[in-house]
């Protein structure tokens, strides 16, 4: 470095120091230039109403005598058309300052649905349901599949889809945003039963997937990267369950044909084989119930895995005898895991964590993403594989 080098480096540093102190003069003085709220604001229901600050302070946010956010912006979403009188305080070097003013929530212009209004992104595991729920015609290309997949989830006839095994997920949208409100804001429909043991009653066909929410903070109509969040179920902190667990799974020799044993019941051979990354492998198996391809035909791949959360095995063999499996219904928080008629079914927003498993509160979501949870084959019955069969808003009435 040469001294005139230096020298301006030393001007340059000195005046970059004036530019910083006199930025942060600025800076002070604006955490008081606040120039207050509007006198009134107006968002159609179930939209988010952004209201920034862009000041530093601490800040309660009120509806009548509810606090209803502690932030520098407020997220406001109401499920009713009403008008709503709003405070918000403003701390700042022990000095308070109150502004007032109004939302008012009118009723949307177009009409909305409380189902599921578009699938995204379909891309199953393999499993004794693949190319038949929804079903593959020779020739069908991802995008035909995707095409299936909404056909058999939109609206308020939906029928099932089925995942497949661990990682298989089905990605849905909805044309609103449902809202986050006190307790439980949406629905995940599958085809989970309870069976009839009365020493372990909520048992049975229960295939739990991980849920996943997006609240579409940039407006973009589209679930970004680092827009996702998790859904913390009942299992979600317990060292029982794997985060970011990986599998792949090969394309099979489909000439390898199960065939029935002498008694008549199936002999299953081994058929798809997986691996992980935690070093585990085996072969998922076909059992003759289910004669066609388990690997996605539409899939031109050798292979193709998924990453994500998966829950500890939660299917057992109740009879002892191998005759009668049966999956446990985990607390809260994962879909086709209970009835649907069962609070279980229901998915509360506040649940949704980040990637360090910290709680994030989000106004809504926008997008839901199910993977299936589980790598398991239980017995006969085969792979643990969930089903997603709709989904509704809680909170939207006409
Ligand atoms: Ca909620
Ligand atoms: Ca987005
Ligand atoms: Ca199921």
């Amino acid at each position: 470095m040469n001294k005139r080098t230096a020298n301006y480096l030393k001007t340059g540093a000195l005046s970059l120091l004036f530019v910083g102190i006199i930025a942060s003069c600025k800076h002070d003085d604006n955490e008081f230039s606040f120039n207050g709220l509007d006198d009134s604001y107006t968002i159609e229901r179930f939209k988010v109403l952004n209201i920034p600050t862009n000041i530093s302070g601490s800040f309660t946010w009120s509806i009548n005598d509810s606090i209803i956010s502690n932030n520098s912006e407020l997220e406001f979403i109401s499920a009713k058309a009403d008008a709503f009188p709003l405070t918000l305080k403003i701390g700042h070097n022990g000095e308070e300052k109150v502004y007032h003013s109004k939302i008012v929530v009118t009723k949307e212009t177009g009409t909305l649905s409380k189902y599921i209004a578009k699938v995204l992104d379909f891309r199953p595991a393999v499993g004794q349901f693949m190319n038949e729920i929804p079903e593959y015609v020779q020739g069908n290309t991802s995008a035909d599949m995707l095409q299936k997949a909404s056909a058999s989830l939109v609206g308020s006839n939906s029928t099932m889809l089925s995942l497949g095994g661990f990682g298989g997920y089905v990605v849905f949208g909805f044309d609103h945003t449902i809202p986050n409100l006190n307790g439980r804001d949406f629905k995940i429909l599958g085809n989970a039963f309870f069976g009839n043991a009365s020493n372990d009653p909520r048992s049975g066909s229960c295939e739990p997937g991980i849920i996943m929410v997006a609240y579409d903070r940039n407006k973009n109509g589209k679930p970004d990267d680092n827009e996702w969040y998790e859904i913390a179920g009942s299992e979600y902190f317990k060292n029982t369950t794997t985060k970011d667990y990986s599998i792949t799974y090969f394309k099979p020799n489909e000439n390898k044909v199960p065939v029935p044993g002498n008694d008549g019941w199936q002999t299953d051979i081994e058929y798809i084989k997986w691996q992980d990354n935690l070093g585990n492998s085996g072969f998922k198996t076909k059992n003759t119930f289910h004669a066609q391809s388990y690997y996605p035909l539409w899939f031109s791949d050798a292979s193709y895995g998924f990453t994500g959360t998966r829950l500890k095995d939660n299917f057992y063999d109740q009879s002892g005898t191998g005759t009668y499996w049966v999956g446990k219904s985990y607390d809260f928080g994962y879909a086709d895991n209970a009835p649907n008629t069962d609070e279980a079914s229901n998915i509360d927003i506040s649940w949704a964590v980040d990637r360090n498993g910290r709680y994030v509160k989000l106004p809504g979501i926008d997008f839901v993403r199910v993977h299936t949870g589980i790598n398991q084959e239980a017995g006969w019955l085969g792979e643990v594989s969930t089903e997603v069969a709709g989904a509704y808003d809680l909170h939207y009435k006409k």
